[in-house]
């Protein structure tokens, strides 16, 4: 029987279609995307989080505006590290910019008056100060979250107002909390709201296009991909090496104007395909640019999405420079790499993230030699539970969406070395003498691309190899 009765859901039976063990035909995948069942305490963020805290917030250049009391603003200032600039790929003089992205965190502080009258003037106050403040500014995002949509504040007007006043592009996006059932909705939302807002602000100013003669017929935009600890540094020369140019991510140090080219690439190639294949979707019907499924992690699927993007663009020399770009990269990180491999071949390991994630990182660690016995997201959906189970062993655990009563029966069903895991769980289920690493942020990265495997092994291993472990098995 694939679905698993863990003992702490005999309370909650509705959990039990999210907890499966893996079976021989592969035929069972978890219940998911579904709202959390009352009296589980998930571990799930909102949709704002997702929209804000995932999509829209690592675009380097712009004022993010969060329309909220100022709790909802509070953990997005400084959470994540080094989405963005410094460096400079596409505009000099960032500095300025990247203080706007990093440093400060701009909200309403939505007050109870504020809740009773409507908040729109002090959002157009707020925006034109954070403008007045932050001349480099190059435009602004604006978030409602769960109260300031509930009472109805109307935040496209206010964007339509303040861009007219300060004659910047601003974007209103509305994805409060309750719209959805876990932050894979804010996702959603951004994607399709920012995609709208996109072909009106391109068709009144067309000038914001990527001109004719500045196009090459090997552009590409790589969407979904965040710059979680500068990712991006390891994989866009791989692109650049083999002739082809990057216009930009989707969002990770994303500068604005670039984002407002994006329909100008010849091909999209999406990374996080739970985060951003809608607007890859939506750019493929309104502009025929067609998009590839890729996966910057490990060797094996690096080098894979290196040949299928040489080989959409049919051109021998690029297609040859891509296998020496692979063999050079190989020949830099193999010896590194079977360091690490010896070490820790064979070590158990268990997979938590928020989707994604943990399908791309199956096939990673296979390039390590590691062995995956557990699987659980925070917000997967069916296509992911599908990837993650076509590529685990039988008898895998699977669970969905899962609470802490759920991960400590986990580890002790199935007893990994290392859990990938997040900043929530890592000090419970260190006290089950099980390492962690930071998989959301990362410890050390970058951890894609064939150099990022490198620091990814580095990290894992740190972690397994701490003498920590068996000093805190000792009976005392
Ligand atoms: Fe995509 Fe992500 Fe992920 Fe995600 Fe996330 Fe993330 Fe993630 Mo943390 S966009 S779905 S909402 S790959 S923040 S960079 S690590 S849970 S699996």
């Amino acid at each position: 029987m694939p679905v698993v009765q863990l003992k702490c859901n005999l309370c909650i039976p509705e959990r039990n279609k999210h907890t499966i063990v893996v079976d021989e035909d592969k035929s069972t995948l978890p219940k998911c995307n579904a709202p959390t069942v009352p009296g589980d305490l998930t571990e799930r963020g909102c949709a704002y989080a997702g929209a804000r805290g995932v999509v829209g917030g690592p675009v380097v250049d712009v004022i993010q505006m969060v329309h909220a009391p100022v709790g909802c603003a509070y953990y997005t200032w400084g959470s994540r590290r080094h989405l963005g600039d410094g460096y400079n790929w596409a505009m000099p003089g960032v500095l300025e910019n990247e203080a706007n992205h990093r440093r400060h965190c701009y909200c309403t502080d939505m007050q109870e008056k504020d809740v009773v009258f409507g908040g729109m003037d002090k959002l157009k106050k707020a925006l034109l100060d954070a403008f007045e403040i932050n001349k480099g500014a190059k435009g602004a995002f604006i978030y409602t979250t769960c109260t300031t949509a509930l009472i109805g504040d109307d935040v496209g007007l206010v964007a339509k107002e303040v861009s007219k006043e300060v004659g910047k592009p601003v974007f209103a996006c509305s994805a409060p909390g309750f719209c959805g059932v876990s932050q894979s909705k804010g996702h959603h939302e951004f994607n399709f709201q920012f995609y709208k807002w996109l072909m009106k602000l391109r068709e009144e100013h067309p000038e914001v296009c990527l001109k004719e003669e500045d196009k090459t017929p090997y552009d590409i935009n790589l969407i979904g991909e965040y710059n979680i600890d500068w990712d991006l540094l390891p994989v866009k020369p791989l692109f650049e090496k083999i002739g082809i140019r990057v216009l930009t991510a989707f969002t990770g140090n994303a500068y604005l104007d670039d984002l407002l080219r994006l329909p100008d690439a010849k091909l999209n190639v999406v990374h996080c395909q739970r985060s951003a294949t809608y607007i890859a979707e939506l750019i493929k019907q309104g502009f025929d640019v067609p998009y590839s499924r890729v996966s910057f992690f490990g060797i094996q699927q690096t080098a894979k999405a290196l040949r299928e993007t040489a080989a959409f663009f049919g051109d021998e020399a690029m297609m040859k420079k891509a296998e020496e770009v692979i063999q050079e990269e190989l020949d830099a990180v193999t010896p590194a790499l079977d360091w690490y491999r010896e070490r820790l071949k064979g070590k158990k390991l268990a997979i938590y993230v928020g989707g994604p994630r943990v399908w791309h990182w199956i096939k990673a660690m296979e390039d390590l030699g590691m062995e995956v016995v557990a699987c659980l997201t925070t917000f997967g959906h069916t296509d992911d539970y599908q990837k993650i189970v076509e590529r685990v062993k039988p008898g895998t655990l699977v669970i969905d969406n899962p609470n802490e009563f759920e991960i400590e029966e986990m580890i002790e069903k199935t007893q990994p070395d290392l859990f990938l895991t997040g900043l929530k769980e890592k000090y419970l289920v260190r006290k089950f003498g099980v390492a962690t690493l930071n998989s959301h942020s990362y410890e050390c990265g970058p951890y894609s691309g064939f150099r990022g495997l490198v620091n990814f092994a580095r990290d894992i291993y740190q972690a397994v190899a701490a003498p920590v472990w068996k000093i805190a098995q000792e009976e005392f």
